[in-house]
């Protein structure tokens, strides 16, 4: 883009990851105006005004956003924002971050998205990379915008990223050397136009694919057949189900068993003792994983190292304490439907289940299988709770509470020995803490907080 000197990026947002945008920009010698609607951040707005870069914080003006050479937006900004479609509609080009990055990275990308398991898989991948003695950078919507990576020396041999729906959304010339979709169920379902425009947005990350990439898919996504005929990448696949006795390139899972099958020959994971992994999509997530390492350039060795030495991420099934005979886990992480379900699939005994929070178009009916199989009691927070209650409250007992304290002694009221306290919200954490983090630490603390006595 022709920079002349009026012209400006306008960076919406002053999150993470228009902050770091923000910054970039600016180093590579581009005009830039930022704005926030929150008035709430000096911290930024000071950062910014040291390097000289104008702000609008507590506003969005709508001429800005008009005049603007083009627009960059935070992943979190909805796209039928006003402004946006009013300076769309005036002809200004809109983009994300990582537009910006593919025009200006220079490694091969490992792109990783899905509805669950993103966090773990690009860890794990990062791990076993390095343990093959490769030099990576992991960055995306796991935490380090892709941008930074741009302002650092640039030494990576490979970029790990965690790719969010919302990112793919604004995404034109995102171009991954391999690009993983782990699974599709519904989440975000306030953004999208159904769950159907949230699969199409999924999707977009083999889009500019071309034969010379790599696309490592599981094979049990519904429409797989369909939608891997128009992709022009290599596909490999993986799949726990029976039908993944048939996969010729890609990941058989058999039991605690995967099977890789690469050109490079066939190689075994015994899963059995890898306890910080349990679960049949922990086993998927490991497929992925090692299929893209090896692809990339890992070695088995590596690998393997990389599977014995993972620690679980933090509020993902986290056993918290045991007290009197009572289970305490944080799976704060599980923001849908189907991380619940995968996660009281792991429980033989009976659960307490706190769920709530901010949903997001959530359906909870989606939970009632699960629920009839082995909950005892649900306690309901936050915004969603009526909604929880008159869902599930034909199936389960539901009592709704007013805050974490509250459903943790309720709880702990409630929890007779032998059973499990498991805080899986299925929904956003945002209309109670600044992130799921925040929220599993205030269940931790409250946990441990508790008397043995109770
Ligand atoms: N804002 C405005 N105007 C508006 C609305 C919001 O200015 O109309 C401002 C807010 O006041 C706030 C900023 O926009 O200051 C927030 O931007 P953001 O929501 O994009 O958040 P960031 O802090 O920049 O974090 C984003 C990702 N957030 C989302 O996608 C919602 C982070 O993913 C990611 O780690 C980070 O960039 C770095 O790349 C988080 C997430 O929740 C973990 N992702 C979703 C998920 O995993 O389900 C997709």
């Amino acid at each position: 883009m022709e920079e002349t000197k009026k012209s400006y990026y306008l960076v919406v947002g002053l999150g993470s990851s228009g902050l770091s945008m923000a910054r970039f920009l600016h180093s590579i010698g581009r005009h830039v105006v930022a704005t926030d609607i929150d008035e709430s951040k000096p911290a930024a707005q000071r950062l910014l005004k040291d390097l000289g870069i104008r702000t609008q914080i507590g506003f969005h003006d709508q001429k800005t956003f008009d005049l603007a050479t083009a627009i960059v937006v935070s992943p979190g900004i909805p796209l039928d924002m006003a402004y946006l479609k009013a300076a769309a509609q005036k002809g200004v080009p809109i983009m994300g971050e990582l537009d910006i990055f593919s025009h200006y990275n220079k490694a091969p990308v490992i792109a990783i998205t899905g509805t669950n398991g993103k966090t773990t898989t690009t860890t794990l991948i990062r791990d076993m990379l390095e343990a093959s003695g490769l030099s990576t950078f992991m960055g995306g919507n796991i935490g380090t915008p892709l941008v930074e990576h741009l302002m650092a020396e640039q030494k990576a041999d490979l970029i790990v990223a965690e790719i969010s729906s919302f990112q793919l959304d604004l995404a034109s010339n995102f171009k991954p050397e391999f690009a993983l979709l782990l699974n599709v169920t519904e989440d975000h379902l306030d953004r999208y136009d159904g769950f159907d425009g949230y699969t199409e947005s999924k999707w977009k990350i083999f889009k500019n694919q071309t034969s010379h990439d790599k696309a490592i898919i599981n094979q049990a996504i519904e429409g797989f057949e369909t939608r891997i005929s128009r992709i022009a990448s290599r596909i490999f696949s993986f799949s726990s189900r029976p039908e993944s006795q048939t996969i010729q390139e890609g990941a058989r899972i058999c039991g605690d068993k995967i099977i890789l099958m690469t050109q490079e020959g066939v190689h075994h994971i015994d899963t059995c003792s890898l306890t910080e992994l349990p679960g049949i999509h922990n086993r998927e997530n490991i497929a992925a994983a090692a299929l893209a390492s090896l692809l990339a350039g890992g070695n088995m060795a590596g690998i393997l190292q990389a599977l014995e030495n993972f620690k679980n991420l933090p509020h993902r099934m986290a056993f918290v304490r045991k007290i009197n005979g009572v289970d305490f886990y944080d799976d704060s992480k599980a923001t849908n439907t189907d991380a619940v379900v995968r996660a009281l699939e792991s429980f033989q005994t009976p659960v307490i289940l706190i769920l709530g929070g901010r949903e997001k178009g959530t359906d909870f009916s989606q939970l009632i299988p699960a629920i009839k199989q082995g909950v005892k009691q649900i306690i309901a927070l936050g915004e969603a709770k009526d909604h929880i209650q008159k869902t599930l409250e034909k199936i389960c007992s539901v009592v709704a509470v007013n805050s974490m304290k509250e459903a943790v002694e309720k709880a702990c009221e409630l929890a007779g020995k032998g059973e499990v306290v498991l805080l899986s919200p299925a929904c956003a954490s945002f209309d109670m803490y600044e992130n799921y983090g925040a929220r599993g630490d205030d269940f931790i603390a409250l946990v441990r907080g508790l008397e043995n006595g109770r």
